[in-house]
């Protein structure tokens, strides 16, 4: 694999150029190259450039409205709604966030729906977001069916992240974010693209025989991580953003989708809860005293920890030269 350096900058104006040279107004053309910016700044690579043509696509095909102003609806003071009105996932969480954490640091506990929606990024910006301000955040997505669930050979969950953020004053906040397939989808695209086998486990083929070429796992299906665990978890997101927003299923957004390769319309539920509120004092000794317990084992590091590593190198970063090659044809 080639790569270039380009630093932090370059990929902000990049992917913000390629998004208002294709639609995209100003509020969403910057909420999407800050998502992005941050992905290749944190090493999650198969979220951050990777995606730009997909994006695009999206908007070429008119899928997904890169005009579109998100609109807010309190359903109760603890319940926010936000109907994206069709744009990508990012600008509606930048109008939604800051209510939560709001409601979150009155009542303790509060919900964050966000409808009509196009999600393609990772979570932990929204679950980072409130654990910085002093609130535990959970958040998931649903997508289009790629996984079986445990038992089946048939692809009927998304790769259905899950995010989970806790706050640590004077510490980065404890965050995981992680697919609850044995592998991302994304990741699974880069192997091939790569070259690289993935692991056994990670996916079936076309015929239903587990193969370990990425290749052959993208035309066939992945399966949960931790088997029937894994399902129950990868079930569990597919309720709380689609049946508890109301927005689309997997399956449901399979057969609504245009079929562009860009992300479908769906839904996103994030959760936020106040320590200070619900334990009450003296939380932090309590907590970070397990904290410390926890990686002062051998071996042991916390999730997050490598990202947050990677964010305090401000130089430039590696960037597969075919990729940016493409993304600077769609300007
Ligand atoms: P990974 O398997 O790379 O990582 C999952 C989590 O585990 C991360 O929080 C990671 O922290 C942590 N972790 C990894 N290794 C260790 C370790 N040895 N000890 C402790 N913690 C560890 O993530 P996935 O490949 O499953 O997902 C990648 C991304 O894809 C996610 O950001 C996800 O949101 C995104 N995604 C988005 C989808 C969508 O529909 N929008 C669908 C599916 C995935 P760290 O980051 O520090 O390594
Ligand atoms: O990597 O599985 C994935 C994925 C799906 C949607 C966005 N990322």
């Amino acid at each position: 694999m080639t790569s270039i350096k380009l630093a932090l900058d370059e990929i902000y104006n990049l992917a913000h150029d390629v998004m208002l040279a294709n639609g995209c107004d100003a509020d969403n053309a910057a909420a999407l190259a800050d998502i992005i910016c941050r992905a290749e700044r944190d090493g999650s690579h198969s979220h951050g450039l990777f995606r730009v043509p997909g994006y695009v696509k999206a908007l070429l095909s008119g899928k997904v409205d890169g005009k579109a102003t998100p609109t807010v609806k309190y359903l109760t003071p603890a319940v926010i709604q936000v109907d994206g009105n069709g744009c990508f996932a990012p600008l509606a969480q930048s109008v939604g966030l800051p209510l939560l954490a709001d409601a979150t640091s009155k009542i303790g506990i509060a919900a964050l729906s966000l409808v009509g929606i196009h999600h393609f990024a990772a979570l932990w910006p929204e679950t980072e977001f409130m654990a910085d301000r002093g609130f535990v955040g959970l958040a998931c997505t649903a997508y289009m069916p790629m996984v079986a669930p445990a038992g089946s050979k048939e692809a009927l969950f998304g790769t259905n992240p899950i995010s989970f953020a806790w706050p640590r004053p004077g510490h980065s906040p404890v965050v995981y974010d992680m697919a609850t397939a044995a592998m991302a989808m994304g990741d699974v695209q880069i192997a091939a693209r790569d070259g690289r086998q993935v692991p056994p486990g990670t996916g079936l083929d076309a015929d239903g025989n587990p193969s370990t070429e990425p290749a052959a796992i993208a035309k066939g299906v992945l399966l949960p991580f931790g088997g029937y665990k894994g399902s129950a978890i990868a079930l569990m997101v597919e309720l709380l953003s689609a049946g508890l927003t109301g927005e689309q299923f997997s399956f449901e957004a399979h057969n609504t989708d245009n079929k562009d390769g860009g992300p479908p319309r769906g839904g996103e539920m994030i959760i936020g809860m106040s320590p200070d509120i619900i334990a009450g004092e003296n939380w932090q000794d309590h907590v970070e005293s397990f904290m410390q317990k926890m990686i002062s084992l051998k071996g042991v590091r916390m999730p997050g920890s490598r990202r947050h590593k990677n964010r305090l190198d401000t130089g430039p970063r590696q960037v597969n030269a075919a990729l940016v090659n493409t993304i600077k044809e769609l300007l």
